[in-house]
């Protein structure tokens, strides 16, 4: 990035990331503007007025865009924003968080990708390294800017990254020491063209690596939506035996994850067992935990590091997260299942019949995705938010389709609807931002309402 430092850098968007963002470049010594369309951000803007920047509140000023020497567009901002493509029309270059880290920092980092498990694996390759006495920063994506760390006092031995492809995007020049792609599917087509856009940005978390990288991927990824790119990097994969014989990597048995790194463990692999795995049910959560043993292996974790902490692990909220028990149903908050993939995978996860509260803000999300799973598992779904009428013509003629105005009747007739030993699960396939300023606060609402209905039934 060629900054003249005579003008200034405007930085998009003031939520998590725009003000960590702007607080930083500041600290740089660059000139900083700042805007936000949304009023909520005052509080925010009077912080970064106290630092000398100036802010745009409630509105946007082309002109600013234009004059900008180049804009740090928030990750969350739609790159077909009118203002950002007027001013790239003008030349402006647009810049993404990930390229201003990677400018400053000058830790080894490991970054993981995906569509769904990210969190998971950020966490527990942290908890693996820790583990093993290595020290980390946990970033990105999971909800604390990566340029945090940067400017931090305290310096790690291992930056741990979730990077989602809306950071991916705008990535020209980071390239992470060991990166992590753990699946892709259909998710965020109202951003992408289609799902080869998608899945193109998510294989671009290797584009820079070279053969002193390594790059670990999911063995299952099919080529449908975008063929594998050529990688210079080592590369190892993880997955299920027998459908994906591993050479190099981590093949996933029964209940055990056999590491198949030759150069490392010569004479036979080494076995992680799972089996005391609590918190982590699932299959998918097998390769969650093979994806997060191999890059912790990679960054220098011992084996039996990332074995306790496989089993110390505590789950994550709003993941699969057990609520309560009432009357023998067991409520489970599932709220950050935001695509189709997610709700499957949690779906499979229960041997019981399963009350399944759907919906919110679609992402051109198709239902029907769904279809074979439901067929198996629900007895009835409970259908809420903007996606509502979509649900209720998809899974109609399958089970009994409720619509419900809010998360409190979403409850009530979840629960009027189950029997003793059925689960009821909030794994809404769909964005939150109808109805919620986040999937957090929609688990939180959720898990607010069940505790209401404990207590009249429980006293
Ligand atoms: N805004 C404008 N003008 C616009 C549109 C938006 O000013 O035209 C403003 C909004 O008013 C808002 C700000 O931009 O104040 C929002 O920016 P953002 O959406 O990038 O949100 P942040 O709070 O900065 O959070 C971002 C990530 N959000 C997204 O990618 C949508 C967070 O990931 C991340 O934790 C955080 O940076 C720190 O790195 C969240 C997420 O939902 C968890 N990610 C997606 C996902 O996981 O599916 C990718």
């Amino acid at each position: 990035m060629q900054i003249s430092r005579t003008s200034y850098l405007l930085v998009l968007g003031l939520g998590r990331s725009g003000l960590s963002m702007a607080r930083f470049l500041a600290e740089k010594g660059y000139k900083v503007k700042a805007t936000d369309i949304d009023e909520r951000t005052l509080d925010a803007a009077s912080e970064l007025n106290r630092l000398g920047i100036d802010t745009q509140i409630g509105f946007h000023d082309q002109n600013t865009f234009n004059r900008a020497d180049a804009i740090v567009v928030s990750p969350g901002i739609p790159l077909d924003m009118p203002y950002l493509l007027a001013a790239a029309s003008h030349g402006v270059p647009l810049v993404g968080d990930l390229d201003i880290f990677t400018r400053y920092n000058q830790t080894p980092v490991v970054a993981i990708t995906g569509t769904n498990g990210k969190t998971t694996v950020t966490t527990l390759v942290r908890d693996m390294l820790e583990s093993a006495g290595i020290s980390t920063f946990m970033g990105g994506n999971i909800g604390i800017p990566l340029v945090e760390y940067l400017m931090s006092c305290e310096k790690v031995q291992v930056v741990v990254a979730e990077i989602s492809s809306f950071q991916l995007d705008l990535a020209i020049r980071f390239t992470p020491e060991i990166a992590v792609l753990l699946n892709l599917a259909q998710d965020h087509l109202d951003r992408y063209e289609d799902m080869a856009g998608y899945a193109r940005s998510k294989w671009s978390i290797f584009q820079n690596q070279t053969q002193n990288h390594t790059a670990i991927i999911n063995a299952g990824i099919s080529d449908t939506f975008f063929p594998r790119p050529n990688l210079a990097s080592v590369v190892y994969e993880f997955g299920c035996a027998p459908d994906c014989p591993i050479i190099q990597g981590a093949s996933i048995e029964k209940q055990a994850i056999d590491l198949i790194l030759p150069e490392k463990f010569r004479d036979q692999p080494v076995r992680i067992d799972c089996g005391n795995r609590k918190n982590l049910p699932g299959t998918h959560n097998l390769e969650n935990i093979a994806a997060a043993a191999l890059a912790s292996l990679c960054a220098g974790a011992d084996p039996k590091a990332i074995s306790s902490a496989v089993n110390a692990f505590a789950g994550l909220p709003h993941r699969l997260q057990f609520v309560t028990d009432i009357n023998g149903i067991r409520f489970y908050n599932d709220s950050k299942a935001t695509n189709t993939d997610a709700v499957s995978r949690a779906l499979e996860c229960f041997e019981q019949r399963v009350v399944l509260i759907l919906g919110g803000r679609k992402k051109d999300t198709d239902f029907t995705q769904l279809v074979t799973t439901v067929k198996h598992k629900v007895g009835r779904i409970i259908a809420m938010g903007e996606a509502a009428p979509d649900i209720v013509r998809v899974f109609s003629g399958m089970c009994k389709v409720t619509r419900v105005p809010s998360m409190k009747e979403a409850v009530k007739t979840a629960f009027d609807a189950a029997r003793p030993t059925d689960v009821v699960l909030l794994s809404p396939a769909c964005a939150s931002f109808d109805m919620y300023d986040n999937y957090a606060a929609r688990g939180d609402d959720f898990t607010a309402r069940v505790m209401e209905l404990e207590l009249i039934h429980h006293g």
